[in-house]
């Protein structure tokens, strides 16, 4: 398996994670999506990464579709509990944290595509509002438990880790380790796994 990404998106992060604790095999090769020459397209048609290539030239989007896929191909270290309910409830939070991620993104490149004058102070409110919303949520959920979902690791938590990594990265002003304690509990015990160590975000 081939997985097409970056060493910044957090959602190409995740699908790293999932491989390093799945311990499965694979390339890793690197694509900027920004520039004219990328050739993303011919494999994903919506242009994004992360993109994983099969043994038989077959590609898979987006990252949700891919660590659940290699959830399925390993027995080692299950991400997604087998019980529907536990399994939602994961999904659910994944979905959370990749929301997050999705508002924040959007302000980014508002900034870093947009000069300042075409700027919409409005929309990037509106983003941001989603950021803080997420974040007070996650906080919320997780409580005075060791994981997302309780006493065990999930994809949950890969999620969360890779959604608050992002921030530190590209929104240092946002001071979620200082509003939510349990979240940067969380998050620093993650930062102890090999495959979060191995996978820290680096800025462009
Ligand atoms: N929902 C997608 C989001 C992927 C995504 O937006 N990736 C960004 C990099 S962080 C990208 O490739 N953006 C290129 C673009 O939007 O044209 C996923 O989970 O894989």
């Amino acid at each position: 398996m081939k997985l097409i990404g970056s060493v910044t998106s957090p959602y190409v992060r995740k699908v790293r994670v999932v491989m390093a604790e799945k311990k499965l095999d694979f390339s890793f090769e690197l694509e900027n999506v920004w520039v004219p020459e990328t050739t993303i397209q011919e494999l994903n048609p919506l242009g994004k990464i992360p993109c994983l290539v099969m043994e038989d030239g077959s590609t898979l989007y987006d990252s949700r579709v891919i660590a659940e896929y290699l959830d399925t191909i390993s027995p080692v270290c299950k991400l997604l509990p087998s019980n529907n309910r536990e399994r939602t409830e994961v999904k659910v939070w994944e979905a959370l944290a990749d929301g997050v991620l999705d508002a924040a993104i959007l302000v980014f490149l508002e900034r870093r595509e947009r000069t300042l004058d075409q700027q919409s102070d409005k929309w990037i409110a509106r983003q941001m509002g989603k950021v803080h919303a997420g974040l007070r949520e996650m906080s919320a959920k997780l409580g005075d438990a060791s994981y997302c979902m309780g006493t065990h690791y999930s994809l949950a938590d890969v999620a969360a880790g890779c959604t608050l990594g992002w921030l530190s990265l590209r929104f240092p002003e946002i001071d979620w380790r200082g509003d939510y304690p349990n979240l940067a509990r969380l998050f620093d015990k993650l930062s102890e796994r090999a495959s979060f160590r191995d996978s820290v975000p680096v800025a462009a």
